[in-house]
């Protein structure tokens, strides 16, 4: 196992910084005084972790333009979205400081005593975060954990430690106690399985590929450890004749080209009602080779490069030699450039059709009616998001209970708002962060009834 991570800019692969790995020795040190700042943070006033977590929100804010070129640098994202996703942690530190506030359990009538739930914090979080969207993911968990009263350990991917580094820099120039949120960089089998092992770690919350999530939640089983999983989708993007079909075939590129399409959520299962398929194709071409793709730093970019040398390989694994596509532009290397393509004519159980490709690659499939639409649109192992593109409410609304995901948008394809829940169905994942309930996933419901008898 490597003993220092190496972080590339992946736009021109220049090597932009060496961190130290921690090793699992590191992380039961971090353990031990995680522990010990929970104690007393838990014991703190609601209000003053408020004030200390606005208080953090506001040092974020401070800090947008220097979080945002370290993850132009770390993880190729354009400008404009490295902009979005600080401003995305400052807003969820704000909204967790509220719940922090409002955090309430409840009086419940019996007879001869009185009965209260009290919601008690987890004690210390361990939090393993993807390279996809560094920053927002990891303050998901970390913003509602800390406001209920934990304490939180954040292993960032290898590939991108530096804005998590920087971020745990923040928190405690804005006079969050020592320990409480700690930043542990190293390798997903090393530190990361330390976290999941650690006797010390009440749960876990983890954002990654599905295969590892499940080998998580079976360690956690050990310990009968809470988890929360944020694991794969293979979205479909479903326009049925009806739709505007202008407006679905302008929306669709950004939809599963954003972040380069290593996106969770992103919509690479363009499903088309057959009666209109040949006018969407008709659209969607230009608007596939208009994407800007190349260097994050200009404004203009919508698209930059892929994360890494292995997850380039590894999507052009998924194009089919001499598919038929509709394929958008992007710069030679240096760098990890893959052009934004369609994919067309491809069977509807093809790798590229029902795997997540995590990449600027999306397949466009027929459909004949609404129950063959909600038909392809499950015929995946995956559940996490979607879209529908139409005009009849009642279809809208028939169509949102039947696919089988845990965020749909109609005519829109947003899916995360810090204050909607955010899950997936399936494969997906289990758990929701975000959301009105997003603190009391970090705690355990304690029932006390006292009695009034005697
Ligand atoms: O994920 P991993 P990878 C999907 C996407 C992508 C694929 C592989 O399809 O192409 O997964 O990406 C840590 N114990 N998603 O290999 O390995 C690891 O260090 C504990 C979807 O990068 O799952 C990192 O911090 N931790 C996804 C985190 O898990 C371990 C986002 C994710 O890495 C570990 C990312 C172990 N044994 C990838 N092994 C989404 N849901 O958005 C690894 N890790």
């Amino acid at each position: 196992m490597p003993t220092a991570l190496r972080v590339l800019n992946p736009a021109t692969e220049e090597l932009v910084a060496t961190v130290p790995a921690a090793t699992a020795a590191d992380v039961d040190a971090a353990v031990t005084r995680a522990a010990a700042a929970q104690r007393a943070w838990a014991a703190a006033a609601p209000a003053d972790r408020a004030r200390l977590l606005r208080r953090f929100a506001s040092a974020v804010d401070a800090h947008t333009e220097e979080l945002a070129l370290l993850e132009v640098t770390q993880a190729g994202h354009t400008l404009g979205n490295a902009r979005w996703e600080a401003g995305n942690v400052r807003d969820l530190l704000d909204y967790a400081a509220g719940g922090a506030e409002r955090l309430t359990g409840r009086q419940i009538p019996v007879s001869g005593g009185l009965d209260v739930t009290i919601l008690e914090p987890l004690g210390v979080v361990g939090v393993i975060a993807p390279w996809n969207f560094p920053m927002p993911i990891a303050a998901w968990a970390t913003a509602p954990a800390l406001a209920a009263g934990n304490a939180v350990l954040l292993k960032p991917a290898e590939t991108t430690p530096l804005t998590a580094l920087r971020l745990a820099g923040i928190a405690l120039e804005a006079g969050l106690p020592e320990g409480l949120f700690q930043v542990l960089p190293g390798t997903g089998p090393v530190a990361g399985d330390a976290l999941v092992t650690h006797p010390g770690v009440a749960k876990i919350v983890f954002t990654g590929s599905t295969r590892v999530g499940k080998a998580i939640m079976a360690k956690c089983a050990d310990q009968v450890k809470r988890v929360t999983l944020e694991l794969g989708g293979k979205s479909p993007n479903i326009v049925f004749a009806d739709a505007d079909l202008e407006a679905a075939a302008a929306a669709a590129p950004m939809s599963f080209l954003d972040n380069s399409g290593q996106d969770c959520c992103a919509r690479t299962r363009i499903l088309v009602q057959r009666s209109a398929y040949d006018r969407f194709l008709e659209l969607l071409v230009p608007a596939v080779e208009e994407v800007v793709v190349g260097d994050p730093l200009d404004e203009r970019t919508q698209m930059g490069p892929l994360i890494s040398r292995a997850q380039l390989d590894r999507v052009r694994s998924y194009v089919p030699e001499g598919a038929e596509a509709v394929v958008g532009k992007a710069p030679e290397g240096p760098g990890f450039w893959y052009p934004p393509t369609v994919l067309t004519g491809v069977a509807e159980d093809a790798p590229c059709a029902v795997e997540e490709v995590f990449g600027p690659v999306a397949v466009l499939l027929p459909f004949e009616d609404e129950a063959d639409a909600i038909r392809l649109a499950n015929a995946t192992e995956y559940g996490l998001s979607g879209s529908l593109w139409t005009r009849d409410v009642g279809r809208a609304l028939r169509a949102s209970r039947a696919v089988r995901a845990g965020n749909l948008s109609v005519n829109s394809h947003s899916s995360v708002r810090y204050w909607t829940p955010f899950g997936g169905f399936g494969r997906s994942g289990l758990g929701r962060e975000l959301g009105p309930d997003a603190l009391t996933a970090f705690t355990e419901t304690k029932n006390v009834f006292i009695s009034t008898e005697g």
